[in-house]
């Protein structure tokens, strides 16, 4: 069984704030991310939660990383936020351009929000939840390094390329699904090679093209598309929408660019902002409560809606006032503050 230590919500933040401080990171980076990773672990989505702190801080001390990047915002046309992350982190980035973003959505219906030059690490959701949270239906996606094979093939092409989508609804917890378009994200792959345990069958292949269970081995070969020809589609999708649409790198460029530094990626991102009053024509109660009932329809037969495991696990770690990780991902990240 995997040893394990209990942090406090705050000691779990500090122990972030500081691991990222010290490796240079400037104070308002800090922040971002240090909000971002602590929501990943809150929730219990360990592949980018704390684990995340042990990437940046590697992306930083390989110089690749602009630790004190300004995101300049480019007010480009009505319904357009375009943000150059300048070579930092994407958080910032997302931080400083969500207020315009949503804007533009109540006065356009429909916005855009492209961010260039960012390196990116993390989950999804979080920022769906923002939109869903100022009453905006949400839809982003971003490439990542060329690390899964299309359907029918053996080699690399696609990132794992994540896609989320959020609905608002009453309370706290909206509609979210957020999912990488390969059969798993890369980082459970590292989580289970940090464990030493096996991945399930179906995840990747080995440098052969054969069929792997061994996560050292998946990662010399290639990850797998879930839904074999659908998930390789949709993931080529992302690749063009959060990539040439917006003027930024495709996960194989992402891959150049990195040099075999082994950093986490460098490239883009596209959040979409709909407002559903001004969308279905004022008739947003309407739509509400028939959204509802589709839920409902949903539920009503024992199935659960995609983030229900998140929002439970959210619940119960506020109620705790605490996180639960991995003693080794703690000893390593106690080590970046030696
Ligand atoms: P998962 O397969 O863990 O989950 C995918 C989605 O499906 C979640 O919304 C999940 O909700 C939901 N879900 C899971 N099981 C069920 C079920 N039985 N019924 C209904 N819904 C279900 O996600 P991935 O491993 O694909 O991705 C994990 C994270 O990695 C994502 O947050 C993603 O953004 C991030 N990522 C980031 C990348 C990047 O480049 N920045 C690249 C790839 C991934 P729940 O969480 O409640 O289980
Ligand atoms: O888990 O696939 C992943 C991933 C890539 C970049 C950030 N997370």
């Amino acid at each position: 069984m995997t040893e394990t230590v209990r942090l406090s919500l705050a000691d779990a933040r500090t122990l972030s704030l500081q691991a990222l401080a010290r490796a240079g990171l400037s104070p308002e980076h800090c922040e971002a991310l240090a909000d971002l990773v602590m929501a990943g672990q809150i929730d219990e989505c360990h592949s980018h939660g704390l684990y995340r702190v042990l990437s940046c801080v590697d992306a930083i001390r390989k110089g690749k990383v602009d630790t004190k990047a300004v995101p300049e915002i480019l007010d480009s046309a009505p319904g357009i936020v375009r943000i150059d992350a300048k070579f930092g982190f994407s958080p910032l980035a997302f931080r400083l351009g969500l207020p315009l973003l949503q804007e533009k959505a109540r006065t356009q219906g429909v916005a855009a929000l492209a961010i260039n030059n960012c390196f990116h690490f993390s989950a999804l959701w979080p920022e769906v939840e923002r939109l869903a949270a100022a009453g905006l239906a949400g839809l982003a996606m971003t490439p990542s390094h060329s690390w899964v094979a299309p359907a029918g093939g053996t080699k690399p092409v696609f990132g794992t390329n994540p896609i989320a989508f959020s609905w608002p609804r009453p309370g706290p917890f909206p509609f979210v699904f957020d999912f990488a378009t390969s059969a798993s994200a890369r980082g459970e792959i590292e989580l289970h090679r940090r464990a030493g345990k096996p991945i399930p069958e179906g995840w990747a292949i080995d440098a052969e093209g054969a069929s792997t269970t061994d996560a050292e081995a998946a990662m010399a070969g290639a990850m797998l598309t879930f839904g074999g020809h659908k998930g390789s589609a949709l993931s080529a999708m992302v690749e063009l929408m959060a990539g040439p649409l917006i003027g930024d790198l495709t996960s194989r460029e992402s891959q150049v660019f990195d040099a075999g530094a082994g950093v986490t990626p460098c490239h883009g991102e596209l959040l979409l902002a709909f407002d559903p009053n001004l969308l279905s024509g004022g008739r947003a109660i309407e739509s509400a409560e028939r959204a509802e009932a589709l839920f409902d329809a949903i539920i009503g037969q024992g199935a659960r809606l995609p983030s229900q495991r998140r929002y439970a696990a959210r619940e119960r770690s506020l109620a705790n006032g605490s996180v639960e990780i991995p003693k080794a991902l703690h000893d390593d990240l106690v080590a970046l503050l030696g």
